[in-house]
């Protein structure tokens, strides 16, 4: 038998040629391309008067300037919505170039086509718009009070409204022993991969056909939009991802204006163009995330039982809503973490601002969720004299409850069940690890030497695996090479590496032999993306069945030739041999040379098996009704409902007494994506995951002005967290299989940064004796808020010593 690779902890078959310089992404492709820049607005929100662009013709090497007015058909039409929704009432999308109104500073106005990008960009700069500036609308204060509108049609700037329901949240909470009410907000921030979009086009003349490339994180999709929008059928399309260095979300949305241009110019020029994102540009053209503003009310017993749950929030879509509303979908279904919420209620509002649109970012919209929940239950916990961590399993789902069906629906429109996790066995898992029940000691240590430390904890369970389906062709070549595509792209997460395991298993194949292809339309046309920690779980199912077909047929076919039972035979180390008599046997790539009536045979061990060598049936065709040439299999995996996930961190923290430094000593995680394929890979994916959080909770944020303008457009100002500041992670897993794929897989690409804002501001709030409520959170507004606490003027948190307050100050809601 060969040894099972499913679960080892193999390096990343990935990682020698990314780390050695051999990774070929989208500026590498293309050298002798035409490039194109683009003029996009300085304003917020203005109406576009008038473009002057004749110095800018008169430049040497300006093949092409094109405004709205010159972008025929399609081409000049509003951008598609992807995913609409009942509740989105007014979705409203961009154009590719503005056409009479701008939304966001950033957004293209004027495309330039030149010889290289200096040009290119020289001629931007001569490109002359005159704007009449409109009323701005920034933040989500803003947005709500209405008296100025991003789009003129769309009253109070809401682009979508929806409540989901469940029990009657007004009586529970009207007789519940205990209430409280918080207001708890999130910053937005962005997803910042190191490189940014980019798209490189090739039109050929003489067979009328568009091959491009995108840093994207769904080639099909990219296909699809592109086809449409230049009027081609989709079979003269070729979409490739290369190299992608990350995504984190930014690049699912699609078309992007500049995927749409970009080929457009390169049929119309009769040349390659290519258009790769400077860094301002991504800040203020691509995405960003996280925006919202939360009021939770929430009514509970006196043990701590979840009564009912009122929830409102308000979530900053941004200019457009190209991607409809599914980062407050998850919000306000993912709030709901592992805990019974008793009757449930959750009303949001999303709203237009003039800033960059809104696209998931990873997590999307579960931070945000899981940053509202926790500190309720943070809070809950304060208010009754309870640990924390008992006032969670107090409100858990149990094993014995799964499948359990919250009654509401989810991102994908189907009903939000999870089927499967262990909440109480993680979270007793995350107190061995960090220490939960000995951090009293450790404190009161801390406090002796004049130290302020403070433990957090932080519990999400993650929808993950979305539909609707995903495939993949595996094929043994002659030479035993085994050739697996799949459609949806990598980023890096290591897919050449998992599905190579998964195919080498099911196959009997060595994992050396096996090479994965993804995110290239020409081998798979069919297929999702790379969203929603979805690979393991779609196309590694897709991969498995695929390959199990392969299987299937090369024991048939060996049965065949060795004249023996397909039950007598195993398949190892690439080989088909009898069990119990390995001598009789023959390597897959015979079998594949037998699966194909054209015998041709290259290499020595299949030249026994040529057309030539045997003797044949006449009354036999060469390929069999039903059957087909070929050792290879394609099959396609398509789930019910999602798969959830689920996690629980805890922190501790030390904050400076006299600076307010905040300096995280100890991250510790559990996380449950039930079996692992690749343990080093998963923890690569929560330690990536961590860092992100890590930079959401201290760091990043997106700083407009009144006027609309990104004041932290660049790393200059952006502050990300740096080896520096992402601490050592203490990690533990829990194997719950979920019951709805054929490998029991749950995802866990974005698992690693979901609860860190709420975690963070639990350990600051334990260290500090005040309650935390926005994120991210510097150590000036920490020095703020101590100001603020020492002048009374916020409630103190009960455990908080030695300054506990009366009962009665914590009947006030919490500031
Ligand atoms: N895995 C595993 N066993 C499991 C679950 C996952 O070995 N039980 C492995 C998978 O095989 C895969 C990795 O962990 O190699 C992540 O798997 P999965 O959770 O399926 O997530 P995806 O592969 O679909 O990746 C998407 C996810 C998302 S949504 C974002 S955002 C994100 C993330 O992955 N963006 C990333 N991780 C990223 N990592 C890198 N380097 N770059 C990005 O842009």
């Amino acid at each position: 038998m060969s040894t099972r690779l499913f679960g080892a902890p193999i390096k990343r078959k990935e990682d020698p040629r990314l780390v050695t310089g051999g990774g070929r992404y989208l500026d590498d492709l293309g050298h002798g391309a035409l490039a194109a820049a683009f003029v996009r607005s300085p304003h917020a929100h203005a109406r576009v008067v008038d473009i002057d662009a004749d110095d800018a013709f008169e430049l040497d090497g300006v093949l092409g300037i094109y405004a709205h007015d010159d972008l025929p058909g399609k081409v000049g039409e509003p951008l598609p919505l992807l995913i609409p929704h009942p509740a989105l009432t007014h979705g409203r999308t961009g154009y590719a170039l503005a056409r009479d109104e701008v939304n966001h500073v950033g957004e293209p106005v004027v495309m330039v086509v030149a010889t290289d990008r200096y040009v290119a960009e020289d001629a931007c700069q001569r490109i002359r718009v005159r704007y009449e500036p409109l009323p701005v609308v920034v933040g989500i204060e803003t947005a709500r009070d209405g008296a100025a509108r991003v789009h003129s049609d769309v009253p109070g700037n809401v682009a979508a409204h929806l409540t989901q329901v469940v029990g009657d949240v007004d009586a529970a909470l009207a007789s519940a022993p205990h209430t409280l009410t918080l207001e708890l907000d999130i910053e937005r921030s962005a997803s910042t991969p190191l490189e940014g979009r980019g798209v490189y086009a090739r039109w050929d003349d003489e067979r009328d056909e568009l091959r491009m490339y995108s840093s994207t994180q769904t080639s099909t999709g990219v296909r699809a939009a592109v086809a449409a929008k230049l009027d081609l059928p989709l079979a003269k399309v070729e979409c490739i991802a290369p190299d992608v260095g990350g995504g984190f979300g930014v690049k699912i949305m699609h078309p992007w204006p500049e995927e749409v241009l970009v080929p457009w110019a390169a049929r119309r020029l009769g040349h390659p163009v290519k258009w790769t994102e400077d860094r301002r540009e991504h800040f203020v053209a691509a995405a960003h995330e996280r925006g919202q503003l939360h009021t939770v009310t929430v009514g509970f017993d006196d043990d701590g039982h979840l009564l009912g749950l009122d929830v409102k929030f308000w979530h900053d879509n941004g200019a457009y809503t190209p991607y409809g509303i599914i980062v407050p979908i998850i919000t306000s279904t993912q709030l709901l973490g592992p805990y019974k919420p008793g009757a449930y209620r959750v009303k949001f509002w999303s709203l237009y601002t003039n800033t960059v649109l809104v696209t998931p970012y990873r997590g999307a919209g579960r931070p945000q969720g899981c940053f509202a929940m926790e500190r309720t239950m943070d809070a809950i916990a304060d208010r009754l004299g309870l640990d924390r961590a008992e006032v969670r399993a107090r409100n858990f789902i149990l094993p014995s409850e799964m499948p359990y069906d919250h009654g509401l629906l989810f991102q994908d429109g189907r009903p939000l069940r999870y089927d499967s996790g262990d909440f109480p066995a993680t979270l007793s898992k995350l107190k061995a690890l960090v220490g939960w029940d000995d951090f009293a000691t450790e404190r009161a240590a801390a406090t002796a030497q004049g130290r302020k430390i403070g433990l957090g904890i932080g519990c999400y369970v993650e929808g993950t695996g979305v539909g609707p389906y995903e495939g993949s062709h595996v094929q043994v070549e002659t030479s035993g090479r085994v050739n697996v595509s799949i459609g949806l792209t990598s980023q890096g997460q290591g897919h050449e590496t998992v599905f190579a395991q998964i195919v080498a298993d099911e196959l009997g194949v060595r994992m050396e032999d096996v090479f994965v292809t993804t995110g290239d339309t020409r081998k798979m046309g069919y297929a999702v993306g790379t969203f929603a920690s979805r690979a393991a779980v779609m196309s590694g199912s897709a991969v498995a069945l695929a390959a199990r077909q392969v299987r299937a047929k090369a024991l048939r076919i060996a049965a065949d030739a060795l004249e023996v039972s397909a039950d007598d035979l195993e398949i190892v180390d690439g080989t088909v041999q009898v069990k119990g008599a390995p001598s009789a046997s023959m390597t897959l790539g015979t079998v594949s040379v037998l699966s194909n009536p054209l015998r041709y045979a290259f290499d020595e061990a299949a030249q026994a098996a040529t057309q030539f060598a045997g003797t044949f049936d006449p009354d036999r065709p060469p390929v069999a009704a039903g059957d087909e040439p070929g050792l290879e299999g394609k099959d396609f995996y398509s789930p019910t409902q999602a798969t959830f996930a689920n996690g629980m961190h805890a922190a501790i923290v030390e904050t400076d007494p006299v600076t307010a430094e905040i300096r995280i000593l100890r991250y510790c995680v559990v996380h449950d994506c039930g079996p692992m394929i690749n343990p080093l890979i998963v923890e690569g994916q929560v330690h990536g995951g961590v860092a992100q959080g890590v930079g959401g909770a201290l760091y990043e944020r997106m700083v407009y002005d009144e006027s609309g303008q990104l004041l932290n457009a660049s790393f200059m100002d952006f502050l990300m967290p740096y080896a520096s500041e992402v601490p050592t992670i203490e990690t533990d897993h829990l194997e719950t299989p979920s019951p709805l794929n054929p490998l029991g897989i749950k995802g866990a690409g974005e698992a690693g940064c979901i609860p860190v804002s709420a975690v963070i501001a639990s350990a600051i709030e334990d260290a500090e004796g005040f309650a935390i409520t926005r994120m991210p959170i510097s150590p000036s507004e920490l020095w703020g808020l101590r100001r603020r606490y020492a002048a009374g003027e916020i409630t103190p948190l009960r455990r908080a010593s030695p300054r506990s307050e009366p009962a009665d100050r914590a009947e006030e809601p919490t500031p």
